[in-house]
């Protein structure tokens, strides 16, 4: 039986997985070392140094391999340095066009670092695929994708800026973070990289900060371990077990965030005090159709807007919260709330961040995995 053709729930626990080789421990030991013995110059047992390879690292990026159906996987120190190698595969004068609404920390990823090495971005909403080509021309060599979109819940038709970026010739890479594999699987709709921040749901316990990318084409997969290795971006042995362990309930941690992301959308969207709520679950929502049908469901991350809402009844909101807990991040088994405006999104620059809907009234939402009522009833009292 191949491992990788089982169910998704199968893959999670055994996917590219088998008991070590030297005692039979069925989860990797973690290789706490940074060299391996030689017995000659070159004489190794498949590692040399702990940046080009480890086999705790390994066992963690074949897990990850595999429950996003590609062929390769890398593992990183955190999403961002996913994506930073993912840059580096671009020259100067190359150009992207991203989505307008996406984690704070890759706009200036993007902006601040990337474009003084001559790397130029645009960013548009890419709900309408027709906006895409617009910006396409001789130079643009890659598509960024993020889907749902943090904050705001935008759901992009992946299959439609796959077709265009074959049309193109372009690379399409698409952020999978708040979806995961469980949701969505990027490369089976045409993808050519998936990229995480593993720190989320990947790992799911709040307790790690790595990143990973997923690939199918060797060529492809080749380049980017040049560069994990040149760059050297790695994540170390102890973080790589800790996501592999939180991979394997995937599956059963993602199934409840739907269920109780569900039940605090629908008490949210019929509360008085709220004036708008962001959940591509809802009927009306947008982009509800594609997110149907791209989708498996439709996630625990949820944003709204209180009504009249003001900078200073947002934060009112996420001060009194109890059970929510008021941090950055999202997708562990606790739920947490935070404010884009003043946290994850503070460093777009303000009037680019309401363009897609940043206000500063917004609030945004985990919903892990407690007992729903527990959830609803901290938001009650919240809103009271
Ligand atoms: O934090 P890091 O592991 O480097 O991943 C960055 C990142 C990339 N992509 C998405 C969609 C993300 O949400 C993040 C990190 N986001 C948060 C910390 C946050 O609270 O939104």
């Amino acid at each position: 039986m191949s491992k990788n053709d089982l169910h998704f729930n199968s893959k999670t626990i055994h996917g590219g997985q088998e008991p070590d080789a030297a005692y039979g421990a069925v989860m990797p030991p973690i290789y706490q070392t940074s060299t391996y013995a030689q017995t000659t110059p070159g004489g190794h047992k498949g590692y040399e140094y702990s940046r080009s390879g480890n086999p705790t690292r390994h066992a963690l990026e074949k897990s990850l391999a595999s429950i996003e159906n590609g062929q390769y996987g890398l593992a990183f120190a955190s999403g961002l340095s996913a994506m930073d190698a993912v840059i580096k595969l671009l020259n100067p004068g190359d150009e992207v066009v991203s989505t307008n609404d996406l984690y704070g920390g890759s706009y200036r990823l993007f902006r601040q670092i990337f474009e003084k090495y001559g790397i130029k971005f645009h960013f548009v909403g890419m709900e309408d695929v027709g906006r895409i080509e617009e910006k396409i021309n001789k130079k643009t060599k890659l598509i960024w994708v993020e889907t749902p979109t943090n904050p705001m819940m935008n759901v992009i038709d992946l299959k439609a800026v796959a077709a265009l970026s074959a049309t193109h010739s372009l690379l399409l890479a698409v952020d999978n973070t708040f979806a995961t594999p469980y949701l969505q699987r990027p490369l089976d709709l045409g993808a050519d990289i998936v990229m995480h921040s593993a720190t989320k749901y990947l790992g799911g316990h709040s307790d790690v900060v790595l990143g990973a990318l997923i690939v199918k084409d060797k060529e492809l997969a080749d380049k980017l371990f040049f560069i994990q290795n040149a760059s050297g971006a790695v994540c170390g042995p102890m973080d790589s077990f800790l996501v592999l362990r939180g991979i394997k309930t995937l599956h059963v941690r993602m199934q409840r965030h739907c269920e109780n992301g569900r039940s605090v959308a629908e008490y949210l969207v019929n509360h008085p005090k709220i004036e708008k709520v962001y959940w591509p679950g809802f009927s009306d929502h947008p982009n509800h159709d594609i997110a149907r049908s791209q989708m498996t469901d439709f996630g625990g991350m949820i944003s709204f807007i209180p009504k009249g809402g003001t900078y200073e009844d947002a934060v009112k909101i996420v001060e009194k919260l109890e059970l929510f807990i008021l941090a950055e991040s999202l997708g562990g088994v606790e739920s947490l709330a935070g404010h884009p405006a003043s946290m994850t999104h503070a460093s777009i620059p303000k009037e680019e961040r309401e363009k897609s809907g940043v206000v500063d009234s917004l609030i945004r939402l985990s919903v892990g995995i407690e007992d729903a009522r527990d959830l609803i009833a901290d938001l009650e009292q919240a809103l009271a």
